[in-house]
């Protein structure tokens, strides 16, 4: 492919800390980025405020506390959450609630030269503007190590900050106010109903909004703080349950008032510029670790990029880069150690009855938030995942005897589910073992044997013993799983494909963890004999795969769910090289599924073509999730996009979209397996020159990449060891020597 010559001089790319990288050590072959990039790299920017919540307010998070910001001048609504104000029990799901907002309201004249951004690199949402001569700022961002988020307000000029502060409540909450302080509290008891009994689960809950201006005053007028004549404001906000991931304590803990205080206090005591620089620090340990140029970026305001993309998708492929990073992002924002994992909507929500209460679902859409953390490099962003099962284990497994009979061992969950092991809609029962997958996951990306041997191993054991106890053993010697559902449509029948591909997949890894650790011979031979009977993928009268045992799939059936190819992706037992009949097959299926789509769907897709090799396919499945859904419909059946600031939507927003896309692209760069590494295995045409740095391989590599005209013209292989791997690199498989 030719290759423009302005290309050279509009990669916006490798950004500023191209210098530290590894690879250009060793001079590399593709260009280096010039410094005239158009746009500023990493940002999301506007001309105008939010007025809607869903598709244009922009999100900040550390992991516990999340908010979404409008940015309007001269009223601000800063609308917050944080990730345990759930109602639910031990019985039913619940849901996720909004926590309230914080107004924001400047005394100054009409505004110019406005604009709103979020700076992805350094996780900070700014606001712009001229008003009476004054040329304000306000930078808003969620820091991790300092535990609250930090709001501030400035100008150039000394003494030209006025305005009041509100504190609100999403529910009817006590309100307290002190010369320096908003606080909201309350109990959840009695908010919601279910049927006409509340919830048995009551958190207590409490919100606290600090003000601190330099210079001019502070008083209290009601029920706001009003500062006048003040040459900065900063105002630190913090929000907690009683909530405690432990069954056993009811699922109550500490009242969350003095770890406010005591975090509060300590982020008062520390200058505006150290709370800064210490939150850019903590992120950018995260984020800076994967680097992605690929190519040309626009100087446009993102909303009408997005427009301007659809239109000529070659004039910005740096907006395929941007949502990439967006995914990590959104991740590092909602998803941290110690923490509970991203839900439906990450930790964003504006409503005490979100969709499909922002809860989390076992069959697909927790897995897919978490499919970018390993590849992409944010390994300790996908603790919250394994913590939260281990957590909700001890209902789960008094849930699944009820359900599955009183001696099965082992557990698994039902469709959806909430913070105190409750759960809704149909069970799901390869649930458990497509979650055990994770820890798979985590250990054979890391190599931490430790992990494996403690957290991983004993998690894969437990979900194998659940499928030793079900599965059904047929006279011809053929082993299948009784009776499932194969997401979500179809008849209830034995042997789903769905559910046969996961607990093939368990199996796999099961085997080879107890081979790793040298553990449980008997066991793991067992689990090898059942794994070799179990009924295999087959290929139906259309040239399919096949949903289900008997050959009746309809070939216009375009449902989102493509669960039978779980077997292609996330799962490896599909393979291009492996089993290509089994692929071809699953090339047909997808072909008839069409490329329309909701927005996990069409994320799963790109992973789906990825894994089949197919780059072009996957960037076209890019260009339908990267187009602008304009209104606030909800009617998913009419296939996603993206909102004006880069969430996903299903729609309405789901967050599982961002990730399972961030994910995609991953694939298409890298993939990794019992057969070592493959570089660029889904490069499609639009992305002739680039680099990627930092993405992390099974087996414990870090992989660098540099191409041009499609081909590979540098790559680093990393470990903690040098260790041999082989690799194929522009079509030629060689062993190597990591680094
Ligand atoms: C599954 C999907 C829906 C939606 C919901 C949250 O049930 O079928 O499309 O994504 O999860």
């Amino acid at each position: 492919m030719p290759i423009d010559p302005g290309f050279l001089t509009r990669l916006p790319a490798l950004r500023f800390f191209i210098g530290t990288l590894l690879l250009t050590a060793s001079a590399p072959a593709a260009p280096r980025a010039t410094p005239s990039a158009p746009a500023a790299p990493f940002t999301l920017w506007y001309s105008q405020p939010a007025r809607d919540w869903q598709k244009e307010a922009l999100p900040i998070g550390n992991g516990r506390l999340a908010a979404m910001l409008f940015g309007a001048a001269p009223r601000e609504r800063i609308q917050f959450n944080e990730e345990s104000l759930w109602i639910g029990d031990e019985n039913t799901t619940g849901s996720y609630q909004n926590f309230g907002d914080v107004f924001v309201e400047l005394s100054h004249g009409t505004v110019t030269d406005y604009r709103r951004e979020l700076d992805i690199s350094r996780a900070i949402q700014s606001v712009t503007y001229l008003s009476d001569g004054v040329r304000y700022r306000r930078e808003a961002f969620a820091s991790h190590p300092a535990r609250v988020i930090v709001y501030r307000i400035s100008a150039d000029k000394r003494g030209a900050i006025s305005g009041t502060v509100k504190l609100a409540d999403a529910r009817k909450g006590s309100f307290e106010a002190t010369e320096t302080a908003l606080c909201i509290a309350g109990s959840l008891a009695g908010q919601v109903y279910r049927g006409d009994s509340p919830y048995a689960l009551a958190l207590d809950y409490r919100a606290e909004v600090r003000v601190l201006p330099s210079g001019g005053t502070l008083v209290r007028e009601g029920d706001s703080l009003r500062f006048s004549g003040a040459d900065a404001v900063t105002l630190l906000l913090d929000a907690g349950t009683d909530y405690v991931a432990d069954s056993k304590r009811g699922w109550r803990g500490a009242s969350p008032a003095p770890a406010i205080e005591a975090r509060l206090s300590a982020a008062a005591a520390k200058r505006y510029e150290k709370l800064l620089a210490e939150h850019i620090a903590d992120h950018r340990a995260l984020f800076d670790r994967v680097t992605l140029d690929l190519g040309a970026s626009s100087s446009l305001p993102t909303d009408e990029r997005i427009v301007a993309y659809s239109r000529d998708r070659a004039s910005d492929p740096d907006l395929e880069a941007l949502l990439f990073q967006y995914g990590r992002y959104l991740l590092i924002a909602s998803s941290r150690e110690g923490g509970l994992p991203a839900n439906l909507q990450g930790k964003w929500n504006n409503s005490n009855q979100p969709p499909w209460r922002s809860d989390y679902h076992s069959n697909i859409n927790v897995q897919m938030n978490y499919w970018p953390a390993e590849p992409a490099n944010l390994a300790e962003c996908h603790r919250p995942f394994f913590d939260f099962l281990l957590a909700q284990r001890e209902v789960a497994r008094r849930h699944t005897r009820e359900k599955f009979g009183p001696a099965v061992r082992g557990w698994t969950l039902r469709t959806e589910h909430g913070l105190f092991g409750g759960g809704s809609f149909l069970w799901n029962t390869p649930a458990s073992a497509w979650n055990a997958r994770h820890f798979w996951e985590h250990y054979t990306f890391s190599q931490d044997k430790r992990f494996l041997a403690e957290v991983a191993y004993p998690f894969l054991k437990e979900a194998c013993e659940f499928w030793d106890d079900l599965l059904i053993r047929r006279q011809d010697g053929t082993v299948v799983t009784p009776v499932g559902w194969s997401p979500e449509h179809g008849p209830h029948e034995e042997a789903v494909s769905y559910d046969l591909q996961i607990v093939h997949d368990l199996f796999t890894h099961t085997i080879a963890a107890a081979d790793i650790l040298g553990v449980d011979r008997k066991f793991r031979d067992h689990i090898a004999d059942l794994r070799s009977r179990l009924l295999a993928p087959k290929i139906g009268r259309w040239g399919q795969l096949q949903e289900w045992e008997t050959d009746r799939d309809d070939p216009k059936d375009t449902h989102r769910h493509v669960s039978h190819l779980f077997a292609l992706h996330p799962g490896h037992q599909i393979t291009v090289q492996g089993t290509p009949e089994l692929a071809a097959a699953a090339r047909v299926t997808l072909d008839a599924r069409g490329d329309e789509s909701t927005g996990w769907s069409t994320a799963w897709k790109i992973n789906f073509w990825a894994r089949l090799h197919d780059g072009d396919r996957a960037h076209k499945l890019i260009g339908n999730l990267i187009r602008l859904v304009g209104d606030t419909r909800t009617d998913y059946e009419k296939g996603g996009g993206v909102y004006a600031n880069l969430l996903d939507a299903h729609p309405p927003f789901q967050i599982d979209g961002n990730f399972g896309y961030t994910a995609g692209v991953c694939e298409m760069l890298l993939q990794s397996g019992d057969d070592g590494l493959i570089l660029l295995p889904a490069l499609p045409k639009a992305w002739p020159l680039g680099r990627v740095t930092g993405l992390r391989a099974r087996g414990g590599f870090t992989v660098d990449i540099a191409w041009k005209e499609g081909r590979i013209t540098d790559y680093r292989i990393r470990s903690a060891k040098p260790r041999d791997v082989v690799v194929r690199v522009n079509g030629v498989t060689k062993t190597v020597r990591s680094k």
